[in-house]
């Protein structure tokens, strides 16, 4: 496959409404999408599910647009590639930028799927048919909030909710939470917003509220006070964005800072570092599970196939796209089972299709970059 057109789009669908997180609020998301076309007129798209601001990872939405344009896609234009292993290996020199990789790494996936007609769930050695889903709530600031949207998501049928903390905001939801329903799966995501000099011991107080795991107390690079807190903690410790390798995750094992390992392909660079993490994990008996970014249809039609495979032991954050935007990128739409599940696509390459109006609708920026063959 000779890839002879690389075009680059920065969109933004409108929110439903905005998100707070413990590393800030989100009112406005890009995403990254990237479509190659290949000599023999395959056309692929993938995804890079950026912020518009670094306050998650170092990389925005603009750093992404100029990695891809300057850096990432002049490597691979013209050339011919023949499986995802080799396609990476044109650009194994650029460090970082895992989002910008991993949006042009889908969209070769996507071209590979296709060239081999076969489902990304197949290619993947996906085992799942359906993927249990769960919903993180964002933070509000009122109680009456919070019971309603909770009370919303559970109705409408999702088997996991993950509570949104950061400090001033964790105890007495998780116990007005846990007061209400005392058994339902309930995690919480702090999105490094703690410091492991101040809040250890605030932190292993929520041992008392029968949590499935605690995802990212401390900053990215804090392995040592992850590794701290577990040892003190009955509750496992889930790390997200401290992972953004196999290298990290092989930390992350070593010391114990962590029991279970949220996997994003956008955070990792794309869907071969994500399945060498799930491979590395299942063999050191860590359990993983897919996060979201708030993907469009596009990214999360691979987080689906990801999350597909064996050792994706917990359920994942994949909540339909409406949930969150009040329009998508692909058909059909992603919809709840009466069991929360959302079911995997069987069908060759992405799985569903992309709308290229609505594409041009909601694009703010293109860069095309074209071989000349
Ligand atoms: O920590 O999981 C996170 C969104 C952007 C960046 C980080 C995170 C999130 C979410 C969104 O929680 C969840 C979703 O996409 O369903
Ligand atoms: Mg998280």
């Amino acid at each position: 496959m000779k890839i002879i057109k690389i075009e680059i789009f920065k969109v933004a669908l409108p929110l439903v409404s905005a998100f707070s997180t413990g590393f800030g609020r989100i009112t406005n998301k890009p995403n990254i999408i990237t479509r190659l076309t290949t000599d023999e007129g395959l056309v692929g798209y993938g995804e890079g599910p950026a912020l518009s601001d670094p306050i998650y990872t170092p990389e925005t939405a603009d750093t992404c647009m100029l990695t891809l344009e300057k850096h990432l896609a002049p490597r691979v234009l013209g050339k011919s590639y023949s499986d995802p292993g080799q396609f990476v290996k044109s650009y194994r020199d650029i460090v970082g930028n895992n989002i910008a990789k991993s949006s042009i790494e889908l969209a070769f996936w996507d071209l590979y799927a296709q060239n081999a007609k076969l489902s990304l769930k197949t290619l993947l050695k996906g085992t799942k048919q359906e993927i249990p889903v769960g919903e993180s709530i964002g933070i509000v600031d009122n109680q009456k909030s919070l019971i309603a949207s909770i009370e919303d998501y559970l109705d409408r049928g999702f088997v996991r909710i993950k509570l949104k903390i950061t400090p001033g905001w964790d105890k007495e939801p998780l116990e007005i939470i846990r007061n209400k329903w005392p058994d339902i799966d309930l995690s919480a995501d702090a999105n490094a917003s703690y410091s492991s000099k101040k809040h250890l011991s605030l932190l292993k107080e929520l041992d008392t509220f029968n949590l499935t795991m605690l995802e990212q107390p401390f900053a990215i690079d804090d392995f040592i006070g992850h590794s701290k807190l577990q040892s003190e903690l009955k509750l496992p410790i889930c790390l997200d964005e401290s992972i953004c390798s196999l290298n990290d995750a092989e930390t992350a094992i070593a010391l114990q800072s962590c029991r279970i390992i949220n996997i994003k392909p956008g955070r990792v660079g794309g869907l071969l570092e994500a399945v060498a993490i799930h491979d590395y994990a299942e063999k050191n008996n860590v359990g993983v599970w897919c996060g979201g970014m708030l993907e469009t249809g596009i990214g999360r039609a691979f987080n689906l196939a990801l999350a597909s495979k064996e050792n994706f032991v917990y359920p994942s954050d994949m909540s339909p796209i409406n949930t969150y935007f009040e329009d998508d990128l692909t058909t059909p739409p992603l919809e709840l089972t009466s069991r929360g599940s959302i079911l995997i696509s069987n069908k060759i390459g992405l799985g569903y299709k992309v709308n290229c109006d609505k594409l041009e609708k909601y694009c703010l920026e293109k860069k095309t970059l074209s071989a000349r063959y």
